[in-house]
């Protein structure tokens, strides 16, 4: 799949470890003083993997029915695997497999039950508190996204989530209290998950439901509420340097990667355009400017977007200390689509490549890929890179043996290894850790399901509920483990 040009070697204090996100994990969405997220609103769907943009639609109809849901209806993130009850022996687990660093992301809406409340939620607090200790415990340092898709459903009802503006001030008191109260234990921040996504799906990113914009193009008001993504995010870079100047704050995209089809040029000029829709927001976040072709599209649609005074100047101080990012597949983009193959992908479709192989979910396995973007990315900005997400999905079964028998993910693993040596060792690219991603099972973002299992831990839960949340190492967890002691070296 991928053989390394150069011998295995990672620096000294890689951090290796894995990333997971509040939303995706921690259940108990209804305790010690939780307020609702967005996240608790979306119902499961039978969806078939070449038609995500079912999974996405969302209307006010069905934030009604889950306002009024009983307790037999099917909202997976409502439980999710239960880590808010099950964090100690989860980290244990991952302390075993020896993770030097911990992904996880904070809900808002545990620290201010309404994001409009004078005083933080202290019950949660000190739950994210108590998780931190339990990480320095075992010497993991944690890295914390300040917001993975879960606007707080209050947002969403009273001021149409990022759309409008108050969201910044909302979210900065937010922050503050994460930095004040968390800062102490720890030392790498990500502002906004996946910062670029909301163009694609805004319920999740922007907390934006598109029957609730009858006053304004949709389309613009995803740009606006960008927009204050952005300043939101220049803004927390700058409290948490002025609050600790040690610490480390990035920003984290999807790192998606189109190739041309053919060597025709008119496939060579469509790629190119859809891998600047890439960059746009992530070169806001690095470069501290709105890029001068994101202007032009913004102008070429027709569309305005409210700036402030003083907005250009908290965009060029609030620039990011690395880039972040997820990797899990590629695809192709041609001039032409027609009669072409389609392959699904991370909340987006392109052409299918004839050379890759494709998960049980149809994104296209490509280490090779991985190298390419590292090379492309350090490039391009000059920062330090960070992989928080990099994983396979897939359908695992406990065998009569009471194990699990995961060889594919361990491929996959091997071969991503192979490449990211590479891309540090012989394209000079500075990494500085790599955290795969859902390294317990979760509940799948785009697809809701349990079943959709990326973990070198298996959760029993399906994707209806039934399940009693015992964990078991897959066999995969050892493999990591092995990887990982190593320091990426053996990985035989
Ligand atoms: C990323 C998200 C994660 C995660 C991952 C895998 O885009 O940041 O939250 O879920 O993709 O995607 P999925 O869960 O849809 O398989």
């Amino acid at each position: 799949m991928y053989e390394n040009e150069g011998a295995l070697r990672f620096p000294e204090g890689f951090l290796w470890g894995g990333a997971t996100a509040a939303n995706q994990v921690e259940g108990a969405w209804d305790e010690d003083g939780k307020g609702m997220t967005i996240q608790d609103c979306l119902a499961y769907r039978e969806v078939g993997i070449d038609d995500m943009t079912k999974q996405f639609a969302f209307s006010s109809g069905d934030l009604e029915e889950a306002l009024h849901a009983g307790p037999d209806a099917n909202y997976p993130k409502r439980r999710a695997i239960d880590f808010y009850h099950h964090y100690k022996e989860d980290i244990k687990l991952f302390a075993e497999m020896g993770f030097k660093v911990f992904r996880m992301s904070v809900c808002w809406s545990r620290i201010f039950t309404d994001p409009e409340d004078e005083t933080p939620n202290e019950a949660g607090i000190a739950f994210y508190v108590d998780m931190f200790k339990e990480c320095r415990k075992y010497g993991i340092e944690p890295l914390v996204t300040l917001s993975h898709y879960d606007p707080p459903l209050a947002l969403v009802r009273k001021y149409r989530g990022w759309y409008s503006r108050e969201a910044i001030g909302l979210f900065m008191k937010y922050a503050k209290v994460c930095f004040e109260r968390f800062g102490p234990y720890v030392k790498y921040w990500l502002t906004f998950n996946e910062v670029d996504a909301m163009l694609r799906h805004p319920v999740t990113s922007g907390g934006l439901i598109e029957d609730q914009f009858d006053d304004v193009p949709f389309q613009q008001a995803i740009y606006q509420a960008m927009h204050h993504q952005m300043i939101a995010s220049a803004l927390a870079v700058n409290m948490c340097h002025e609050m600790y100047p040690e610490a480390k704050v990035g920003c984290m995209m999807t790192k998606l990667l189109f190739y041309p089809f053919t060597c025709k040029p008119e496939d060579n000029l469509a790629a190119q355009k859809r891998m600047r829709s890439i960059y746009r927001y992530v070169d806001i976040q690095v470069l501290g400017e709105y890029p001068r072709y994101l202007l032009k599209e913004i102008e070429n649609k027709g569309f305005q977007v409210h700036m402030e005074d003083g907005d250009e100047e908290i965009l060029r101080n609030g620039t990011v200390d690395f880039v972040s990012f997820s990797y899990y597949m590629t695809s192709c983009e041609a001039g032409d689509k027609e009669g072409l193959d389609m392959a699904p992908g991370n909340t987006f479709n392109g052409v299918k490549n004839p050379y890759l192989p494709s998960s049980e979910w149809g994104w296209q396995t490509d280490p090779s890929g991985l190298r390419y973007s590292l090379v492309e990315l350090y490039d391009r900005y000059r920062k330090p890179l960070f992989i928080v997400e990099n994983g396979l999905g897939a359908k695992d079964v406990v065998a009569e043996d009471g194990k699990v028998h995961d060889p594919y993910r361990k491929e996959y693993l091997k071969y991503h290894v192979k490449a990211m040596s590479d891309a540090i060792n012989e394209d000079g690219v500075d990494l500085w850790g790599y955290t795969w991603w859902g390294c317990i099972d979760l509940v799948s973002e785009s697809t809701r399901q349990m079943s959709k299992r990326y973990g070198f831990i298996y959760v029993d839960m399906d994707d209806y509920g039934n399940g009693t949340f015992q964990r078991i190492k897959k066999d995969s967890f050892d493999y990591y483990r092995q990887v990982i002691e190593s320091n990426g070296t053996n990985l035989d």
